[in-house]
């Protein structure tokens, strides 16, 4: 089958190099001639374990291409962003562009597969814009000029998306006729997983659900590590425990959530239905007012310094990746910087070469190697559980004093 992935992000470029190295041929399309380039060199603009042999091998190979125009396409597979705009609202802007991109080349009988993750009614409001479009066209099944569509969630973790393309279970929620079908031949070229195929409003909402279940559970960590701390308890220890019991299965509590999931999909929710997502609408915001929570504790103890130097361990928005999207360990770095009057941060990233320009701006931050921040510092605050921090040689902090936001050092 011919296919065009519209969008190469996280999601779009590791779905069109499997698809591609099963043996499709796949069209990349993105706005970003940096991407497109990188692409078409084989190489991947980002980091993502094992992403790169695959699309070497698919480019080499001449299944895999990348530009900038919408070409015609049996299949078309929508992965873009859907950030959400001012008061949480969700911004549908990248899937309207996409599928009024798509709407030309569209002659009948082709699949469009919404991948993004995306707020109730989003698959419908696509379909309408290659009605509005194409009045030539149609959604009844089995005519002609049938357009089938359909949502598929992706629901890969990064760090892992290589594998769980493969393994994860899919939801195929179809909007018309065997849309949900089409879908699942399309995506058992490369998938080992069960389908699970319903129509495309509940494909939409069980993503969401997913994350918001996931944000809850974090929540109540949170919540727990912020109690224990006001009761004397090591909130680690009592996960652990309380884990132990065969129904519990209690998250762990950090600096905040963040990334571009689990941290912005529980307010799709909350956006379709604000009256009725109370612990979803709670959990965002304990999950949020968490990184205030911990530099509550980091500046009185900065306070205690004539020129406090700070190691702040991470900058990713969670371990072993470079992705610093909606990072907290990023915003409390920071807001760190900003509040910090004397002295000065030394940020350290295993996973980035420079700061990110939000920081460099401030004059008192450094990017610096482990050893030497923590050689430096009077305070070492520990943000994200990279492996080199969690191996680091614990000897070596025994002079200074410590805030381990994930429980690694305790
Ligand atoms: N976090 C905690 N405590 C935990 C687990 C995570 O504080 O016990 C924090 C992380 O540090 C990070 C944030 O939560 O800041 C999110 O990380 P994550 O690993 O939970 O999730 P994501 O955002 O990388 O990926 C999630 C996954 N969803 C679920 O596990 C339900 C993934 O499967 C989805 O595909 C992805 O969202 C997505 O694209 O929606």
């Amino acid at each position: 089958p011919t296919v065009a992935v519209i969008g190469l992000g996280y999601i779009g470029l590791p779905t069109a190099a499997v698809l591609a190295s099963a043996g499709a041929q796949v069209t990349g399309i993105d706005v970003k001639e940096t991407t497109i380039d990188a692409v078409n060199r084989g190489e991947v603009p980002f980091v993502e374990p094992d992403l790169g042999t695959v699309l070497a091998g698919a480019v080499k190979q001449g299944r895999l291409s990348a530009q900038f125009e919408v070409p015609h396409a049996d299949n078309y597979i929508v992965a873009v962003p859907t950030p959400f705009k001012g008061d949480n609202e969700p911004d549908l802007s990248y899937i309207e562009t996409a599928a009024k991109n798509i709407a030309p080349q569209l002659t009948g009988g082709e699949l469009v597969i919404l991948e993004s993750t995306s707020p109730p009614g989003a698959t419908e409001r696509m379909a309408q814009i290659f009605l509005e479009s194409r009045t030539d066209l149609t959604l009844e099944p089995n005519q002609p000029n049938t357009i089938y569509v359909c949502h598929c969630p992706e629901r890969v973790l990064p760090g892992r998306i290589m594998v769980e393309l493969r393994t994860n279970d899919r939801i195929c929620g179809g909007l018309n006729g065997d849309a949900a079908e089409r879908a699942r031949d399309l995506y058992q070229l490369f998938c080992d997983g069960d389908f699970l195929l319903t129509d495309a409003k509940t494909a939409e909402m069980s993503k969401l659900v997913e994350n918001s279940f996931r944000d809850v559970n974090i929540a109540f960590a949170n919540e727990l590590s912020i109690l224990s701390d006001k009761l004397g308890i090591d909130v680690w220890e009592l996960i652990e425990l309380a884990n132990h019991h065969p129904r519990v299965n209690i998250l762990q509590p950090g600096p905040g959530v963040g990334g571009h999931c689990i941290a912005v999909d529980p307010w799709f929710i909350v956006a379709a239905a604000p009256e009725e997502a109370r612990i979803i609408r709670a959990a965002r915001e304990i999950n949020d007012a968490k990184p205030e929570w911990v530099l509550d504790k980091v500046l009185p103890l900065a306070d205690k310094f004539e020129s406090p130097v700070i190691a702040a361990l991470g900058l990713a928005f969670k371990p072993d990746i470079d992705d610093l999207r909606e990072s907290p360990a990023l915003h409390i770095t920071e807001d760190l910087a900003k509040r910090l009057d004397v002295g000065k941060i030394l940020a350290v990233e295993p996973n980035v070469d420079e700061l990110p320009k939000s920081l460099a701006d401030f004059g008192n931050v450094e990017l610096a190697e482990l050893d030497t921040a923590v050689a430096e510092a009077d305070i070492v605050l520990l943000l994200v559980d990279h492996t080199d921090f969690k191996e680091f040689d614990r000897e070596k902090l025994s002079e200074k004093a410590l805030i381990d936001t994930r429980g690694v050092w305790r």
